[in-house]
């Protein structure tokens, strides 16, 4: 974070001397600093005796004839209204005297992109400017964390309401930050889906990536294949048999929604063909000898395959490539390719040759786990990256012909390995994950050989063999996904852990207060 000091100094102070935790984590009641927010901020230009003081007549203001502006006031007006009890009423203009928060679009500035914003705050408003509504979005989730951590209490806070005066310009690093929710292993229904949204959505991720099928089950439901979802997803499946249930056509259009009025995009995963045991218990004639395998609700992995030279398969793949893009707006379709070792080599090949070239036949572009990358087919697909090793040729190479890499390091990413040995939930194949491993690496670098140009963003990954609850979600998730997502939207240079560490122990009561159940890693000073 460039912090440029208004006192006339010329001192732009690198994020490292920002506070530190032993300083900088508010006590109850304090004031953030300008800045203190995670993800880290591009620019921060605090500017002394210029708070803003949010009040009873605050009004907010959205841009005049902005549909999606006004929907981004809306959403804050409901975020603050319970904490200050104040009625905050959304408006296309305000008289003058009002103390007011403006949401305008038309930044007219390049350098702020579709997701970036300015925010400047002095005595008498705040006002957030953006080229686009999410752009908006993005800085009333900063704002958010500008105001005490109070303002995260469901009942009304008797106490003043101060944001630290200055401005902010910011703007992401990486275009594609996600998290991955496994809904296969375990089935995790809407609301819980989206607690989740909610969650992310704080801290500027803009993609929740969807496992919607796996040798344990399988979630979504496909008009044409109906045993998919009522066998796939009914009693019994989910590890140890106990993750049932599926998500209908009308569910997920209300979490695409959900999610999209949070400025989030839902990308959809069907596993293959790998991780298909669920769907051929539902139909056998996606084996090759024609029988159904019994049902799995163990973890083993890597033992199930389409049949690869079966008519009968692509007709599959086909109609379930169909029906997912008419569900998804956004322009990916996940289509796995992850740990088929029951496929051979050739026939991964034949097989992605034929299928990756299907999502493109449906509009959307392709999206594989790095594996897919053997495949010449896929220069035009995005590659995730969850491999342990810093090296792997065969992505590297198919960067070179243009496939886009999201960075989902196992050993750095993955939200479903335990923080250290004592962990109760997730698996450690990938190693333990505390705090400092999850935000200490660089998506842009890590892949030796892979150009940064190649790397189109960040993922948070979230397997949920081990996971039943929310609480358990928010346990594996919290608070390693801000360390991600600071990866994907600040700027290296702001990269910090004392920092970030400083900023995540002023957040802890935050979780606190609304009930999140986070892992109060030793790494952090909690406040
Ligand atoms: C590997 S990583 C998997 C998943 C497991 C996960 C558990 C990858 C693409 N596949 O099938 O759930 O490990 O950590």
């Amino acid at each position: 974070m460039l912090i440029v000091v208004a006192l006339g100094l010329p001192a732009a102070v690198p994020i490292a001397a920002l506070p530190t935790a032993a300083s900088a984590a508010p006590a109850a009641g304090a004031v953030p600093a300008l800045g203190s927010v995670i993800p880290a901020p591009v620019e921060v230009r605090p500017v002394a005796g210029a708070d803003f003081r949010l009040g009873p007549l605050t009004v907010i203001r959205t841009q005049p004839g902005s549909a999606a502006a006004r929907a981004v006031g809306d959403q804050l007006a409901r975020a603050l209204r319970p904490a200050t009890g104040y009625p905050l009423p959304v408006l296309p203009a305000a008289p003058r005297v009002l103390p007011t928060i403006s949401l305008l679009l038309g930044a007219g500035e390049a350098q702020l992109g579709d997701e970036g914003y300015r925010l400047s705050v002095d005595r008498r408003s705040i006002t957030i400017r953006a080229n686009k509504p999410a752009g908006l979005f993005a800085g009333t989730q900063t704002l958010r964390q500008l105001l005490p951590q109070e303002i995260e209490s469901r009942t009304p806070v008797r106490r003043s309401w101060s944001v630290a005066g200055g401005s902010i310009v910011d703007h992401p690093r990486f275009a594609y930050r996600g998290s991955m929710l496994d809904v296969a292993r375990h089935f995790h229904t809407p609301d819980e889906i989206r607690a989740y949204i909610d969650e992310i959505s704080r801290f500027k991720i803009n993609h929740l990536h969807l496992h919607l099928s796996d040798d344990q089950g399988w979630r979504i439901q496909i008009d044409s294949w109906p045993r998919l979802t009522t066998v796939g997803g009914g009693p019994g499946t989910g590890v140890d048999g106990t993750g049932p249930g599926y998500l209908t056509k009308a569910d997920y259009r209300d979490l695409v929604r959900y999610a999209a009025a949070r400025h989030i995009t839902i990308v959809p995963e069907i596993d293959m063909p790998g991780h298909v045991n669920a769907a051929q218990v539902a139909y056998p004639e996606l084996t090759c000898d024609g029988v159904a395998p019994p049902p799995r609700t163990d973890t083993a992995v890597g033992y199930s395959s389409l049949c690869i030279g079966s008519e009968t398969t692509y007709r599959f793949v086909e109609d379930v490539i169909r029906e997912l893009a008419a569900l998804t707006p956004g322009p990916y379709l996940h289509i796995g390719g992850d740990e088929a070792h029951a496929t051979t080599d050739a026939d991964y090949l034949t097989f992605q040759q034929r299928v990756l070239p299907l999502v493109a036949k449906y509009g959307k572009t392709a999206y594989g786990w790095n594996e897919i990358t053997q495949s010449p087919a896929s220069a035009n697909a995005v590659a995730q990256f969850w491999d342990t090793a810093t090296t792997n040729p065969t992505v590297v190479a198919a960067a070179a012909r243009g496939t886009k890499v999201v960075m989902s390091p196992a050993n750095k990413a993955y939200l479903d390995q335990k923080y250290d040995r004592n962990t109760p939930l997730g698996l450690s194949w990938a190693g333990y994950i505390e705090v400092r491993t999850a935000y200490d690496w660089d998506p842009a670098t890590h892949l030796t050989g892979l150009p940064a140009s190649a790397v189109l963003g960040v993922e948070a990954p979230l397997w949920s063999e081990t996971l039943r609850s929310l609480d358990d979600i928010e346990f594996m998730a919290f608070p390693r996904l801000p360390a991600i997502a600071e990866l994907g939207w600040s700027p290296a240079s702001t990269h910090d852990w004392e920092s970030f560490r400083a900023r995540l122990a002023a957040y802890g009561p935050r979780w606190t207060a609304r009930g999140v159940d986070f892992y109060p890693s030793p790494q952090i000073d909690w406040s």
